[in-house]
């Protein structure tokens, strides 16, 4: 039997919908399974536990799949939690509508309208948004900007989300807020100098001024890709099918900036943190989980490593990482009071090497042109300009440099799965095969690299080493020598 809402009979009581079919209040664009796993579940928690009208209309921008699994399941989808020592299920009913914005953008830009809607939330990843990685601005590309000049349906999400506003503002449809769920760095400042400017070429920068807030978070859950097994397990625990399940890990966190001029579900009482500043959470996650996840992804992919749990059994690994995150992340930033870098390093290292955890070292590995720069590039930016010299995050730099050239370290394919493939393969075809070659190659990546970085020869030095390391010895080696 499939999952479905006449199904519900057949589900466990405990792991059954803890809300009934709410009214919607919520858009979401971006049907990931991070957002599956993580607000999709604190909203409904929150709903839970002081109601409201915040059901969410999931949108996808391109991809049918998912949206379509989910509206054949009456809007239902399940998340399994993954522990060291056992895993549990629960069925998610917070979604009330489903769309597909390439089939049909009037009926999301008639949404998005709607008064009724007061929060915009996003899961796009990074390459989403359509930044200038090393300076945050908006590149406004021929697609884009076919999205604002022309009455096309929108093909971008920030082109669907300026068209979402212009209606919203004729329609008199009231304030809503705005909020990304990337890991972008400052991601609701980096959402408001996108909606900005978009609101500038559309000639509505007055209305968005008044009645668009876009507040700041920080996401965390580690989800890994769903598989065949997550599907059986669920499967198992509910007596159902769910075409759309997806797993996650037991740790799940999220910090909000409090800014939502038409009201919010109480994420509070569903574990939420709503602050005033959600940026120290931000960098500290950003530089240290998913800096650390990138170095590991990078130099385990290249050493023939399938997992992140697998790569950090490396000899040397763990070592190393914990010097990147004392010697160089930790001094390259101020951590939310009460924390310690340290400390939360560690807790980091222990949800990584969680064995029911199967995330895939290319799956982190993949938009490494998007990723660098907050996770690693940020840090060593910052200790340069305290004049020290950041070695082991230069390494990871230097290994998703030897990742992108395509040939682990056994002689097998490594995927370049990057909106830059195209570039990256043109750069390194125009010069020289080697280190010199390649870091000057990649250097010259200027949305990714910033000229201060871009010409430092001490770290263009330090980042040959490294990769000469790395192509005369393989990823054990270096480790193991450093
Ligand atoms: C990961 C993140 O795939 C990746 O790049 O680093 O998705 C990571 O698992 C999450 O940010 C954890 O909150």
């Amino acid at each position: 039997m499939e999952l479905s809402r006449a199904a519900l009979n057949a589900v466990p009581v405990e792991s059954r919908p803890r809300i009934a079919a709410p009214r919607a209040g919520i858009v979401h664009l971006g049907v990931s399974a991070f957002h599956r796993a993580h607000q999709a579940v604190f909203t409904e928690d929150a709903m839970a536990a002081a109601g409201g009208d915040w059901g969410i209309v999931h949108v996808a921008p391109s991809s049918p799949r998912i949206v379509d699994a989910i509206r054949a399941q009456d809007g239902l989808f399940s998340v399994t939690t993954l522990g060291p020592e056992g895993t549990s299920t629960r069925v998610i009913g917070a979604s009330a509508g489903q769309m597909l914005a390439a089939a049909d953008p009037d009926a999301v830009v008639a949404q998005l309208a709607d008064p009724a809607v007061k929060i915009v939330t996003l899961t796009v990843t990074e390459k989403g948004y359509r930044l200038d990685g090393a300076t945050g601005r908006l590149l406004l590309d021929d697609e884009l900007r076919a999205d604002l000049e022309t009455d096309r349906a929108p093909r971008t999400v920030p082109g669907l989300l300026i068209r979402g506003l212009c209606a919203r503002r004729r329609a008199d449809a009231g304030p809503i807020a705005l909020v990304s769920c990337d890991n972008l760095p400052a991601n609701g400042h980096r959402m408001r100098g996108l909606i900005d400017t978009l609101a500038v070429a559309k000639g509505i920068s007055g209305w968005v001024h008044q009645n668009v807030t876009c507040p700041g978070t920080m996401v965390d859950r580690i989800v890994p890709a769903t598989t065949a097994a997550t599907f059986d397990l669920a499967a198992r625990t509910l007596g159902v099918r769910d075409r759309a399940a997806v797993n996650g890990e037991p740790y799940s966190a999220w910090v909000i900036e409090d800014n939502f001029p038409a009201g919010r579900p109480a994420w509070e009482q569903a574990g939420a943190v709503l602050t005033g500043d959600p940026r120290p959470w931000e960098t500290l996650k950003l530089r240290t989980l998913n800096g650390v996840h990138s170095a590991i992804a990078y130099l385990g992919a290249v050493a023939g490593r399938e997992t992140i749990a697998a790569a950090l059994h490396l000899p040397g690994m763990a070592d190393m990482v914990r010097r990147l995150i004392a010697e160089d992340i930790a001094p390259s930033l101020v951590p939310p009071p009460g924390v310690d870098t340290l400390e939360y390093g560690e807790q980091v290292l222990t949800r990584f090497a969680n064995p029911a955890i199967e995330y895939r070292t290319t799956q982190v590995a993949g938009d490494g042109t998007q990723k660098l720069p907050p996770r690693v590039l940020h840090t060593i930016q910052q200790r340069r300009e305290a004049g020290a010299m950041p070695r082991w995050a230069t390494l990871v730099v230097a290994a998703w440099m030897r990742f992108v050239q395509g040939v682990s370290d056994e002689g097998n394919p490594l995927p370049l799965d990057d909106p830059l493939a195209e570039r990256i393969r043109a750069r390194l075809a125009a010069g020289p095969a080697t280190p010199d070659g390649v870091v000057d190659a990649l250097l010259g990546l200027d949305t990714v690299f910033s000229p201060e970085l871009a010409e430092d020869a001490e770290l263009r030095a330090e980042l040959v080493g490294w990769l000469t390391a790395l192509e005369k010895h393989g990823v054990a080696a270096t480790l193991a020598g450093a």
